[in-house]
């Protein structure tokens, strides 16, 4: 670690965020997005705050729970499946899961061969399943009180079967491509996973405190408004009860009255997706001069 990394660290609230992988870019843009920026230093393991004391450690996602524990990061952002395994794995572990983030969505699988003849969980008595999450695993068996043999292994999970290491595999699945190509099918879900913000068990107190508030607030804003459009357009007032029906995603519209007119307008913050066929259905239903904005902040 840099010098000025470690002389900075307890007035300065510090985040693990990925290196590189499938967290890394997502987690800097939701950083972003909440306003805050950095100076990248020469070794790339720490990027100094520049709108706020909030510091970046760029590090592998496995260390990022051990990091929080050890107090040499205040908070991560981490796969949910990441965080689960180490707390699996270590009694008492002092983090939790204090924000879903929305991105790296994914799920902790048992796959069997394409022609192993798959019932329920009971199949699995007596069985070797491979895989990266023997603590996640360990607690699924005991949870359905099932005997088998777990192989840890750290990554390939998907070719254990072929090579004759195990029966089936335990292992994440976004798009089930990687399954198929090895002629597995998912079977039974363990966890629903995606990117989480982690933080100590105990809470951060001080400045760090008020800076995670800030942070934690600032993050529920920019989730929200993810998909969030403004809705703007006009209608007779006889079609409001049909489009209102139409708009069951929306916050608390407002209707107005036009000046001079027998029309209404009608404003709708919308948190689904605004496709054209859904623009296309308000249409049918008599909304007129229809306008979608983007929202680009918002502060609750
Ligand atoms: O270098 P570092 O240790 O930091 O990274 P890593 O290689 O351990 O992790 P990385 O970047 O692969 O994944 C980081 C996190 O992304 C994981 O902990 C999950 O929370 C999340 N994530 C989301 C995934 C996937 N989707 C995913 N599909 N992590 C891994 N996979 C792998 C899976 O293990 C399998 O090999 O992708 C393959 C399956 O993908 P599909 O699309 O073929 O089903
Ligand atoms: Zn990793």
């Amino acid at each position: 670690m840099s010098p000025s990394a470690s002389a900075v660290v307890r007035d300065r609230l510090r985040i693990a965020i990925q290196k590189s992988g499938r967290l890394g870019d997502p987690a800097r843009e939701l950083l972003r997005a909440a306003g805050l920026s950095w100076r990248e230093s020469r070794d790339r393991l720490f990027c100094f705050g520049e709108t706020l004391a909030v510091d970046l450690l760029l590090v592998r996602d496995d260390d990022i729970p051990g990091l929080i524990a050890d107090g040499v990061c205040d908070l991560g952002i981490v796969g949910r499946n990441v965080l689960l395994e180490q707390r699996a794995q270590v009694a008492n572990a002092p983090f939790v899961e204090l924000r879903p983030l929305g991105f790296g969505g994914c799920r902790l699988m048992l796959a069997v061969p394409d022609d192993f003849d798959w019932r329920d969980a009971s199949c699995v008595a007596h069985r070797r399943i491979a895989t990266s999450y023997p603590g996640l695993l360990a607690q699924w068996l005991h949870t359905h009180a099932i005997e088998a043999t777990v192989v840890t292994l750290s990554g390939s999970v998907e070719i254990a079967p072929r090579l004759g290491q195990a029966d089936l595999i335990c292992d994440l699945v976004s798009s089930g491509a990687t399954l198929a190509a090895n002629h597995l099918k998912p079977v039974e879900t363990l966890l629903e996973s995606e990117a989480v913000l982690a933080g100590p068990s105990a809470g951060l107190s001080g400045l760090r405190g008020e800076l995670t508030d800030l942070l934690l607030r600032r993050i529920d804003g920019v989730l929200r408004i993810r998909d969030s459009k403004l809705l703007l357009f006009q209608a007779a007032r006889a079609a409001v009860p049909g489009l209102l029906a139409l708009l069951e995603d929306a916050e608390a519209p407002t209707v107005t009255a036009v000046h001079d007119s027998d029309q209404l307008a009608l404003q709708a913050l919308c948190h689904g997706a605004m496709t054209w066929q859904r623009l296309e259905n308000l249409k049918r239903a008599g909304a007129q001069g229809l306008l979608v904005l983007p929202i680009e902040r918002m502060l609750a």
